[in-house]
């Protein structure tokens, strides 16, 4: 029996491009954040203020083949993250502890340059360099951001459990404890006051 190609809830096959890290087929959801959508999460509030609210910080496609909240399955994610600054502050995702607390995931990264950075519940964050093909282990309890220290496009690819769901209250509220800032042209994780 010859094979079939992955199919989407609407009969269509779901294709990854492996250099673009891009993902196509009509059962793909598209959304994106721009900086007018990302308030207080910079640590220069008014830096980002003055710039233009459309401008757009990332965009995510996503694949979710069950739906939200099944036990057991899995999504499947690309995450676009334009090159910019808030500041000294690179654009970044907004960042989330997962709904079910213990819930981990994969990032793999495709293309640009990096960090992934990572803050256990109760813990200090720390960051993961992101370069083409470096592979990350999110464990659960671990909330998880990226920022794009480059100057191009960041891609990654994410996979992770169809019932994580997503806390992004306690980030809006209280952050990562840490932005990474550019100083002297090198991202540098600093503690925020
Ligand atoms: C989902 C996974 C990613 C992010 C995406 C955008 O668990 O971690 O798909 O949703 O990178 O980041 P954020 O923080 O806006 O969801
Ligand atoms: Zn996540």
């Amino acid at each position: 029996v010859p094979g079939k190609p992955a199919m989407g809830s609407s009969g269509t096959p779901i294709l990854i491009d492996w250099q673009a890290g891009t993902l196509a087929g009509n059962a793909v959801e598209q959304s994106s954040k721009t900086l007018g959508e990302l308030p207080g999460l910079f640590r220069d509030e008014s830096a980002r203020q003055r710039l233009d609210p459309e401008t757009l910080v990332y965009r995510v496609q996503l694949w979710q083949p069950v739906h939200a909240g099944t036990e057991g399955g899995l999504f499947w994610g690309t995450t676009i993250v334009e090159p910019g600054k808030v500041g000294a502050e690179y654009f970044m995702t907004h960042g989330h502890f997962h709904h079910i607390r213990n819930r981990g995931e994969y990032y793999a990264t495709v293309q640009g340059e990096g960090a992934l950075i990572l803050m256990p519940e109760g813990g200090q964050a720390r960051q993961e360099i992101m370069s083409l093909g470096t592979l990350h282990y999110i464990p659960g309890n671990t909330a998880h951001r990226v920022a794009n220290t480059g100057k191009t496009q960041l891609v990654f690819l994410a996979s992770w459990p169809s019932d994580a769901g997503y806390d992004y209250d306690l980030i809006r509220h209280s952050g990562f404890g840490a932005s990474l800032i550019e100083v002297n042209g090198k991202p540098v994780l600093v503690p925020n006051p």
